[in-house]
C-alpha cells in the first residue's frame, strides 16, 4: 500500500492517529472472513456472524464521509429488512436522508474487503483523495433493528467512529425511517422535525389528527385495522404510537415479537406468497389487514373475503390511492403543480394501465431500487413513488410546499380552496419524504380510505391486477445479465432477449423481464399476463430459457401446472 509522502499529507491528518485503526481492528474486529462482500442496493447483508469487522469499518466510513460533508450528520443504520433472523446488515444514509451516493458504494466494498493490515492505508486513501479535514467536526447518527446480534454491531460501529475521534450518536432501536428522519432533522436544524423519537411520534400524530378529524367512521369505512408487525422494531413502535392516540385509530397489533422476525410474515413473505401472515387473528370477511417488514420501511395491505379468498393490495395500490387524492386537493387548491408516479418494472401492468388511462398522471419507470425512484420522483413538484413490494413515499418540491402554503395563508381566496391547501400541508407533515415508512404510509391510507369513506372492496375495485409470477434461478454468475431500458430488456447474454421476445408474443397481454438480484445470489424472473395459466407457463418457460442460456445450476426449472398461485420457488 502506497503510503503519503510528508508533502502529501492530507490536511491536518496528524489530529487523529490513524495507527489506532489497524489497533482496534486487530484486537477487537479482525477480518476473518475472506470472500468478499459487497454494497449492494441495501448495503451490506449477510449472516450476522459475517459483520463485526465491517460494522467497525463503516463506522470509520461514516465519520469520514461526515467530515467530508462538512461535520454534516452521516446515518448507519444496523438492519437485515426482511431478511432471516440470522442475517443482519448495514447501510448508510446521506445528508439529506437519502441513500449513500453512489461512489461512495465502491469506498465501502472497497473498505469492507481490504486485509486489516491495508486498512489503515485504505483510510488515508479515501482522506487524501477527497482531502478530508481530519480535524474537522463530525457527527454520525446509529440506529439498530431489534435482531439479538444488533447490539453487538452497533457498538462495532461506535467503535468505528471513535477510532477516528468522531462523533457518535445511538438511537437504539429505531425503525430505518425513523433514522432517515433523525438525521434530516439535524441537517436542517429541525426545520424537518425534532430530532428526538418523541418529536417523531408527535409531528406524525399531529398531522394525522389533523387530516382525520373527529368523525373516525365515515361511509364503508370503519374504524379498525389488524398490523402484522412482523416480529420487528415496527411492531414496538407501532405500539408507542397507540400509547399517545385516544383511538382515532384503532388498530390491532400482531406479530409484535412472539415470533422470529420477518418467519412468515411480513411485507416480504405476503407479498411473495400471497398469502396471509402466520398469527392472523379470526376475523370477519373484508376486515382490513397490513404487514410491514422487519425494518418498517415497506407495507402491503391486505384481506380475504367469505370463501377465505385471499387479495393484496400492494405498493402499486397505494400509490395510485396516494395519487388520486392529491390530484384531488391539488385541483381544489387551484394550483398547478406537476404531478408524477415512479414505478419499476415490477409494477403490474394493470396498475400502470390504470394510472395513464383513468388517472391520466405521468408515470416514470426507472431500475430496482429506492434510490433511483426516489431521485426521479424528484423531478416532480409532487412525486409519488413506490415499488410493487411496498416500499415507497411522497417527496413534495420546495415550489409545491410555497405555492401551497401561499394558498392555505391567503385569507381572500375561497374556503374550499384554502382548506384543501390546509389538507395538502397536513399531508405532507404525515409523509416521511426521507425514504418509505411503513407506519407514515399506513397513517396515510388510513386518511385516504377514511377521507374517501372506502372499505378494502371499494379501494380493490379500483383496476384489476394482471395475474403475475416471480421466480428465482439459481445460476453460475449472476452478473452475466446486464440489461437496460429500467431492467425491461436484456443486453446479454445474446439470444435471451430476442426468446423472452418470442415467448412473451404467444400470450394475451404477456410481459416477461429478468434481472441479476442486487441483494442475493439469484437471477430474478417476472412474467404476466392475461390469466393464471397462461402466467405460469410464461414465467415457466422463460426460467427455463434463463437457465440454458444464462449458466442455469441445479435443477432445471419445470413447466408448472397451476400449483398454488404458479410461485413454484
Ligand atoms: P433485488 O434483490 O435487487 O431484487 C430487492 C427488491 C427491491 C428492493 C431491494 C432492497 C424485489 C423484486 N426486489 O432487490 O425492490 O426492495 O430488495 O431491499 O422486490
Ligand atoms: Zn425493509
Amino acid at each position: 500500500m502506497k503510503r503519503n509522502d510528508e508533502n502529501h499529507r492530507p490536511k491536518m491528518s496528524s489530529s487523529v492517529n490513524l495507527r489506532t485503526i489497524y489497533a482496534f481492528a486487530r484486537e477487537m474486529y479482525p477480518k476473518r472472513v475472506t470472500t468478499n462482500i459487497q454494497y449492494g442496493t441495501a448495503g451490506f447483508r449477510t449472516r450476522a456472524d459475517k459483520l463485526e469487522y465491517v460494522m467497525y469499518r463503516m463506522g470509520l466510513l461514516a465519520t469520514l464521509r461526515s467530515r467530508l460533508k462538512n461535520g454534516q450528520t452521516i446515518g448507519v443504520m444496523i438492519t437485515a429488512s426482511h431478511n432471516p433472523e440470522p442475517d443482519n446488515g448495514v447501510k448508510l444514509v446521506d445528508p439529506k436522508g437519502e441513500m449513500l451516493e453512489r461512489s461512495w458504494e465502491q469506498l465501502a466494498t472497497d473498505l469492507a474487503n481490504v486485509s486489516d493490515m491495508d486498512l489503515q492505508g485504505e483510510v488515508e486513501k479515501i482522506i487524501q483523495t477527497h482531502n478530508i479535514d481530519m480535524g474537522s467536526a463530525s457527527s454520525v447518527f446509529v440506529g439498530m433493528d431489534n435482531r439479538y446480534h444488533s447490539p453487538g454491531l452497533l457498538k462495532a460501529v461506535s467503535d468505528g467512529v471513535v477510532a477516528l475521534k468522531g462523533n457518535v450518536k445511538s438511537f437504539g432501536i429505531v425503525t430505518t425511517p425513523m433514522l432517515h428522519y433523525m438525521v434530516v432533522c439535524a441537517n436542517t436544524n429541525g426545520d424537518y422535525g425534532t430530532p428526538t423519537e418523541e418529536g417523531y411520534y408527535q409531528k406524525l400524530i399531529t398531522a394525522f389528527r389533523a387530516l382525520r378529524g373527529s368523525n373516525v367512521e365515515r361511509g364503508s369505512y370503519k374504524n379498525k385495522l389488524l398490523f402484522d408487525g412482523s416480529n420487528g422494531v415496527g411492531a414496538r413502535k407501532m405500539i408507542q404510537f397507540l400509547k399517545r392516540m385516544n383511538g382515532e385509530l384503532n388498530v390491532d397489533v400482531y406479530n409484535q415479537g412472539e415470533g422470529k422476525i420477518n418467519e412468515n410474515c411480513g411485507a416480504d413473505y405476503v407479498k411473495i406468497n400471497q398469502t396471509v401472515p402466520i398469527g392472523t387473528p379470526a376475523t370477519e370477511p373484508y376486515t382490513r389487514c397490513c404487514s410491514i417488514d422487519g425494518d418498517a420501511d415497506r407495507i402491503v395491505y391486505f384481506f380475504t373475503d367469505e370463501n377465505n379468498q385471499f387479495y393484496l393490495l400492494d405498493g402499486d395500490r397505494i400509490a395510485t390511492l396516494y395519487a388520486g387524492y392529491l390530484m384531488d386537493l391539488v385541483t381544489k387548491c387551484g394550483i398547478d403543480l406537476k404531478l408524477g408516479i415512479v414505478q419499476t418494472a415490477y409494477a403490474n401492468g394493470g396498475s400502470t394501465d390504470y394510472i395513464e388511462k383513468e388517472l391520466k398522471v405521468p408515470v416514470a419507470c426507472v431500475p430496482t431500487g429506492v434510490k433511483h425512484l426516489h431521485h426521479k420522483a424528484l423531478e416532480y413538484d409532487i412525486g409519488v413513488y413506490f415499488e410493487a413490494n411496498g416500499h415507497g413515499t411522497i417527496v413534495f418540491s420546495d415550489n409545491a410546499k410555497q405555492s401551497i402554503r401561499a394558498v392555505a395563508d391567503n385569507s381572500e381566496l375561497n374556503e374550499e380552496q384554502v382548506e384543501a391547501a390546509k389538507k395538502l400541508l397536513s399531508t405532507i407533515e404525515v409523509v416521511n419524504e426521507t425514504v418509505g415508512d411503513a407506519i407514515s404510509d399506513m397513517f396515510l391510507v388510513e386518511i385516504i380510505l377514511q377521507s374517501n369513506g372506502w372499505n378494502v372492496k371499494e379501494w380493490y375495485k379500483t383496476y384489476v391486477d394482471l395475474p403475475n409470477v416471480q421466480k428465482k434461478i439459481n445460476v453460475t454468475d449472476r452478473n452475466v445479465i446486464t440489461t437496460t431500458d429500467a431492467e425491461r430488456k436484456v443486453v446479454t447474454p445474446e439470444q435471451l432477449q430476442d426468446g423472452i421476445d418470442e415467448l412473451v408474443a404467444k400470450y394475451p397481454r404477456g410481459r416477461s423481464f429478468v434481472r441479476p438480484s442486487g441483494t442475493e445470489d439469484i437471477v430474478r424472473v417476472y412474467a404476466e399476463a392475461a390469466s393464471k395459466e397462461d402466467v405460469d407457463h410464461l414465467a415457466g418457460e422463460v426460467s427455463q430459457l434463463v437457465y440454458r442460456l444464462a449458466g442455469g445450476i441445479g435443477p432445471e426449472p419445470q413447466l408448472v401446472n397451476n400449483t398454488a398461485n404458479g410461485l413454484a420457488n
